[in-house]
């Protein structure tokens, strides 16, 4: 029997590489889109000792031809889509580019698979970013979206063109509307990475202080290796829809900063500086998923604690800088 095919935008991210590896581990071919880069981006590929497994096809989500090829190389039955300039702080600086690649980027990728393969199942990486300013105490699919930044309006522009191509076109194109998720492969301009970075280097004697901006803000954080199971598991569904997935636990930055402090035994008072520069033109304060749907239908529920998750990542770190 042959094997089935996936194609991956944003397969050199983190969740990219979770995505692959899982995948692999259930016997699919993995292809990914690998847009045009300077330097070597396959560093989470190669962490993950799966860099060789993957195949890999010159592309990039704002060029649709490219997409196109992508999908009809690969014979993908299932496209994810989870390529994006995915950093909200960046979002301001470079806006359009933030809408080109996650927002039309997006519409190119359901605009690939439609005229290639429109049987192929379709998975769109929407965020909690589109709640922003949240409607509801705790957000669930029918909360009302309020989107606080340049990315959140990319990402809503995204989550609506997967509605619309599967009413419009019958597509199985699914939004997984995701929370914060982290790993030791997390980017290091996010928050946590930021963190436990910066907790190894500290314990090492390599740093001295931590700058963070709002340290009152709330995230809904999980770990990104049990998220992309909820990804899979919603193209394996007979009907295409729309999850969220999150913990439905939310903690402030501060806190999860003394968990990674309190872990190696050192005290967050003695480090930790705020910054203005890292405050936000505008913010999410809270956010708070309930994945009760996800768990109904899809059968899915995090696996991993805050605690858990952060301290993996500071034994990362630690071990990264030699420790
Ligand atoms: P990430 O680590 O920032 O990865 C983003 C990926 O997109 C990278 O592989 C990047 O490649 C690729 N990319 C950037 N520009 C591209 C372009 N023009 N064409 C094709 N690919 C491009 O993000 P992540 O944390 O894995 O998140 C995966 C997806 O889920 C993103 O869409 C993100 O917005 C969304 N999401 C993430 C979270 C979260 O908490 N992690 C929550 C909700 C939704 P380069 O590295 O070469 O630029
Ligand atoms: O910020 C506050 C910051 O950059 C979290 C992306 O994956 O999740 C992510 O977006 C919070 C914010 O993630 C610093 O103001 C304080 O309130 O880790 P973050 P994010 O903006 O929530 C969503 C769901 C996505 O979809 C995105 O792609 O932490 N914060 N001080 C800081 N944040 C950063 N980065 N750096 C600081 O120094």
């Amino acid at each position: 029997m042959s094997m089935k095919s996936a194609l991956i935008t944003g397969i050199t991210g983190q969740d990219g590489a979770y995505l692959s590896r899982l995948l692999l581990q259930k016997g699919y071919e993995v292809h990914g889109v690998l847009p045009r880069r300077s330097t070597d981006t396959l560093w989470r590929l190669h962490e993950l000792g799966i860099a060789g497994d993957v195949r890999l096809h010159d592309g990039d989500l704002t060029d649709l031809s490219s997409m196109i090829r992508a999908v009809e190389a690969s014979r993908a039955v299932e496209v994810y889509n989870l390529g994006a300039q995915s950093f909200v702080g960046s979002s301001w600086q470079q806006p359009l580019l933030t809408v080109n690649v996650a927002g039309v980027g997006a519409l190119n990728a359901l605009e690939a698979v439609r005229i290639v393969n429109p049987q192929a199942r379709f998975y769109q990486a929407s965020s909690s970013e589109m709640f922003g300013l949240i409607q509801a105490q705790m957000q669930d699919e029918r909360t009302p979206f309020y989107p606080r930044s340049p990315y959140g309006l990319a990402k809503l522009m995204a989550h609506w063109a997967t509605v619309n191509y599967r009413e419009s076109f019958g597509l199985h194109a699914s939004s997984g509307i995701l929370f914060n998720h982290e790993s030791p492969l997390r980017g290091i301009e996010f928050v946590t990475r930021k963190v436990t970075d910066a907790v190894a280097r500290i314990k090492l004697g390599q740093a001295r202080e931590l700058r963070l901006g709002n340290i009152d803000a709330r995230r809904d954080w999980g770990y990104a290796g049990d998220y992309v199971e909820a990804m899979w598991l919603m193209l394996q569904q007979p009907e295409a829809d729309d999850y969220v997935v999150a913990t439905g636990r939310t903690t402030t930055v501060r806190d999860m900063c003394r968990i990674a402090f309190g872990y190696v035994g050192l005290s967050m008072d003695h480090h930790l500086v705020v910054d203005p520069a890292f405050f936000r033109p505008a913010e999410v304060d809270v956010l708070l998923g309930n994945p009760a749907k996800a768990r109904a239908k899809l059968g899915w529920a995090p696996k991993t604690s805050l605690e858990r998750l952060i301290t993996m990542m500071v034994d990362a770190d630690l071990r990264r800088l030699g420790g």
